[in-house]
């Protein structure tokens, strides 16, 4: 589906809203009670996410800034002429700013996003920054088999995938992932590199923190997925009998956030009955953290090679940029 600004052919709203009831009401009728990241970002979702990278405690984006910065000479120094660059997730497309200034040889820019408002915001602004880009947004969850427009045809292509966004998948999805973005993209014979974000594993503490700013934006954030619920669902969610918790789960080196039940209390959404006992949580997240160690292994099993890798300190964030082996 295309963005607002362009026209509309395939997905109406109608059906994403189907799609998040029946993944809403299949995810809460298993044990543990789960739900997909996708759905935190609405138009709502999208703000409260960019208000906790503004929170001291939220380091990555930063982080991730300040390393893309510092290395962004290196990465755009092997970057076809009119190469076309892609973006899963693309939300604000703030980072990607700095790849656009410093890589003219740029032709297109694809920014890919599940969040129409958010997406269209962000290509307004592009399209008066780089008047001479072409930019067409596509409205569409990343992990679809996703077409590329037939004018992309024969060029090279660069995938930026910034955030540590691949943090949300269990490594076999993260794997499948890869790989499929392998294939699609490389089909044809296009060149092809990814330049993909990835927050490391460090001390418990300040991942915690970053998962329960003290404002309580990424409260809010998390408790958001159920008010779109109530708004786009009539579900009757008591936002405040759910308490926000984020935990580091060291076996699986990952954050998970979940919504724990303050009370026993029964939840209906359309005619379904959903209940939580007292202190029965909703695992809302996975945010996947990893070693040098553990992301070369993921990039070998999905096919990709490390062409090269930038890490910051004394929080640790990485790039790596990726080339199909
Ligand atoms: C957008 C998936 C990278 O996992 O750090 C931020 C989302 N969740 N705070 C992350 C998020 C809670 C974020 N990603």
């Amino acid at each position: 589906r295309l963005a607002k600004d362009s026209c509309s052919l395939a997905d109406s709203p109608e059906k994403n809203t189907t799609q998040f009831a029946r993944d809403l009401i299949s995810g809460l009728s298993g044990q543990p009670k789960v739900t997909s990241p996708k759905y935190f970002y609405d138009a709502r979702g999208s703000e409260l996410f960019e208000a906790i990278c503004r929170t001291p405690e939220y380091y990555p984006t930063r982080t991730e800034m300040m390393l893309l910065r510092q290395s962004v000479a290196q990465i755009v120094a092997d970057i076809p002429m009119h190469s076309v660059l892609v973006e899963f997730g693309s939300g604000a497309s703030e980072k990607t700013r700095l790849i656009l200034d410093a890589a003219p040889q740029l032709s297109s820019y694809i920014p890919i996003d599940v969040s129409d408002g958010a997406l269209s915001k962000a290509t307004i602004r592009l399209r008066e920054d780089y008047p001479n880009l072409h930019i067409s947004p596509l409205v569409e969850d990343f992990t679809k088999d996703i077409q590329l427009p037939l004018s992309t045809t024969g060029k090279p292509i660069v995938a930026f995938f910034p955030g540590s966004t691949i943090g949300n998948f269990t490594p076999e999805e993260a794997c499948n992932l890869l790989v499929l973005w392998r294939e699609r993209l490389g089909h044809l014979g296009h060149e092809v590199q990814l330049i993909i974000g990835i927050d490391m594993v460090k001390d418990e503490g300040t991942l915690l923190a970053a998962y329960d700013d003290a404002q309580g934006v990424t409260a809010e954030f998390n408790k958001n997925l159920l008010l779109r619920a109530n708004r786009e669902l009539a579900a009757d969610f008591d936002i405040d009998r759910f308490y926000h918790r984020a935990i580091w789960n060291a076996s699986e080196q990952r954050i998970e956030m979940h919504l724990v039940s303050c009370v026993d209390q029964v939840v209906t959404i359309g005619g379904y009955r959903f209940s939580f006992h007292k202190g029965e949580f909703i695992h809302t997240e996975n945010s996947h953290k990893f070693t040098d160690g553990s992301f070369r292994r993921l990039c070998e099993q999905a096919g990709w090679s490390v062409s090269n890798h930038w890490i910051s300190s004394p929080i640790s964030f990485s790039i790596y940029q990726l080339r199909t082996l």
